[in-house]
């Protein structure tokens, strides 16, 4: 063990044994400052999930640089140190060895000078020559404008990186005449070009469109914009959080975003429409053009991370691992008032690896493999005949804190319903064919947070259709019947997914962690966040089913499902007694 790692795992070390001396073991939240109202969590939370990152209390959104730093992972986040709503906005820090568990340090940065007054909104990280990290965010100023600022670590070799100083030099980049200032926002993670000088895109919006501009610098603190955007789009509106990265052809590694491999595309993502979409295309560094390889919202092709609960995603690329990791934001889905209620907390995604598909069309995401080490009671079983009709309890796992990997086959295709060209768009079919709306081949899934007799259930499942002598598979995760509780938010979320059931499996994994549900079909193909609010199936009164609404028999080819551990996550700052929460 180097030197640096013993020290950051003595440091994690003491926050533990101090942690535990507090008695703050299990779900404890110590109320220890005088923050404003709605700080204080109920105790006995059902809603609290065990292995998902989640701040001390309070409420978080957008994660933001996240990155890599001398055998530390860092991960900063949107936060309100206040209150269990949006404001006040910060960068809140917590690192991690293993990107499973996670101490809390000292807010990176609070809005407290003229350039960011109105909230240290969101941004990413750059490692200068040198390794220097270096953070560019957005400021909220007066006027509701948005100008873009930098922070510094003050003390290098201090791998937590607990200080950030702003520069003198703030704000390095304002927007000009003619430009929609309250909308200006977001800068990536900068690239260098083969000229040398670092560039960084910024979201923005003109006559109500997204795009994101483009600034190039030779020494990160003059900035100057490209006459134009790198991409833009009359489709959406203002583009949130852009994000602009190289992926690997050969699919098997992440890329350093500097990266001019010859083998790569590039990926561009902006948030909008309370979603994460991407394009695909050919970056060329020497003029900065960007050709994409079909568009944002384009006829048949609507690329998204995630096709429910998933916003304002930021990728890294882990130097350690050699890997491209994404993180995104989880919200509540519903009310404010009950969201404070329930839980005043928001969480972020568990991490996923994301590389380039084999056809070259699509991303595909994956939890990071750190996962595997929560998982604890394993159930297991191969070549299991599903009758049409049926429902199969999975027993013997913890279903409400799990991680459950199921494949699917069926020797029935050739029976599996016509799909009428009209139905183009996949939300809309998995909303009229829920999973109580018997096909031919399909719907087939599972149940998770189900209640014993199944008044509760939230279904993740498929269907298979024929088209023109081939099939299409259709996944879709319904929260129709997720809560006894009226008046929540059930909405029915779906995507086409690339699979081909004559020569591979139907397989889905699904995290399920008491009122998150993340749900990867076809091996990260197509994805699907879920937040749920049960009555009845929490803790040990939820349970987990594998179920065939088919007229027709499916075989479960293999299914492993895991109880999961509890993430240790502890609180070490100045202000604060070190806590576990
Ligand atoms: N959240 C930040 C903004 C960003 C938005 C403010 C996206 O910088 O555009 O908290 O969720």
């Amino acid at each position: 063990m180097t030197d640096l790692k013993l020290k950051v795992t003595m440091d994690l070390s003491v926050v533990l044994v101090v942690g535990s001396c507090f008695g703050l073991l299990g779900n404890g939240v110590q109320s220890d400052r005088d923050d404003e109202k709605l700080q204080s969590l109920p105790q006995d939370q059902p809603y609290r999930t065990g292995y998902h990152f989640q701040p001390p209390k309070n409420w978080m959104n957008d994660p933001n640089g996240p990155m890599y730093y001398k055998g530390v992972y860092h991960l900063f986040y949107q936060y309100n140190p206040y209150a269990a709503v949006w404001g006040n906005i910060t960068w809140a820090h917590s690192i991690s060895y293993d990107l499973v568990n996670w101490i809390h340090l000292d807010i990176a940065l609070s809005p407290d000078d003229p350039f960011d007054i109105n909230g240290c909104w969101s941004g990413s990280t750059t490692f200068l020559s040198g390794g220097k990290p270096i953070i560019l965010y957005t400021g909220g100023v007066t006027m509701n404008r948005q100008v873009q600022n930098l922070a510094e670590p003050k003390n290098l070799s201090d791998p937590m990186l607990r200080e950030w100083v702003k520069s003198s030099h703030n704000p390095v980049i304002t927007h000009v005449d003619g430009m929609d200032s309250e909308n200006f926002r977001d800068p990536t993670t900068a690239w260098q070009g083969p000229d040398g000088l670092r560039r960084v895109l910024v979201g923005n919006e003109m006559n109500s469109h997204g795009r994101a501009l483009l600034y190039r610098s030779r020494d990160f603190v003059t900035w100057t914009q490209s006459k134009e955007p790198v991409h833009s789009s009359t489709r959406t509106g203002m583009w949130e959080c852009p994000d602009f990265y190289p992926v690997s052809i050969d699919g098997k590694n992440g890329v350093d975003t500097s990266s001019l491999d010859k083998f790569r595309k590039h990926v561009l993502k902006a948030s909008f429409n309370s979603s994460d979409h991407y394009v695909l295309g050919n970056y060329t560094a020497v003029t900065d053009n960007f050709s994409v390889d079909t568009d944002f919202l384009d006829n048949g092709s609507d690329l998204r991370y995630d096709y429910d609960n998933f916003y304002a995603s930021k990728t890294f690329f882990d130097s350690a691992k050699k890997r491209r990791i994404l993180w995104a934001w989880i919200q509540e889905s519903d009310s404010t008032t009950d969201d404070v209620k329930k839980t005043g907390l928001v969480y972020s995604h568990f991490p996923r690896s994301i590389l380039l598909s084999k056809t070259g069309k699509q991303l595909i995401q994956w939890p990071v493999e750190e996962i595997e080490k929560q998982r604890t009671v394993n159930v297991r079983f191969k070549n299991k005949e599903l009758k049409g009709g049926s429902v199969l309890e999975i027993s013997g796992i913890t279903a409400s804190q799990s991680d459950v990997e199921v494949s699917f086959n069926s020797s029935n295709l050739k029976e599996a319903d016509l799909l009428d060209p009209s139905w183009v768009d996949p939300q809309l079919l998995c909303s009229q064919k829920t999973a109580s709306v018997g096909g031919n081949i399909g719907p087939f899934g599972i149940l998770v947070l189900a209640s014993k007799d199944l008044t509760e259930q939230t279904s993740i499942f498929f269907r298979v259709f024929r088209s023109n002598e081939k099939y299409v598979v259709l996944m879709c995760s319904d929260q129709s019947r997720s809560s006894l509780e009226e008046g929540l938010k059930k909405t029915i979320y779906g995507a086409f997914i690339d699979i081909d059931p004559l020569n591979e499996m139907i397989s889905l994994r699904s995290l399920i962690d008491h009122s998150i549900v993340e749900s990867f079909g076809g091996e990260g193909r197509a994805c699907i966040t879920a937040r749920v609010y049960p009555k009845l199936a929490i803790d040990n009164q939820a349970y987990l089913y594998a179920f065939n609404n088919s007229t027709f028999d499916v075989n479960i080819s293999t299914l492993n499902a895991w109880s999961m551990k509890k993430a240790q996550i502890v609180s070490f700052t100045k202000r604060r007694k070190p806590h576990l929460n």
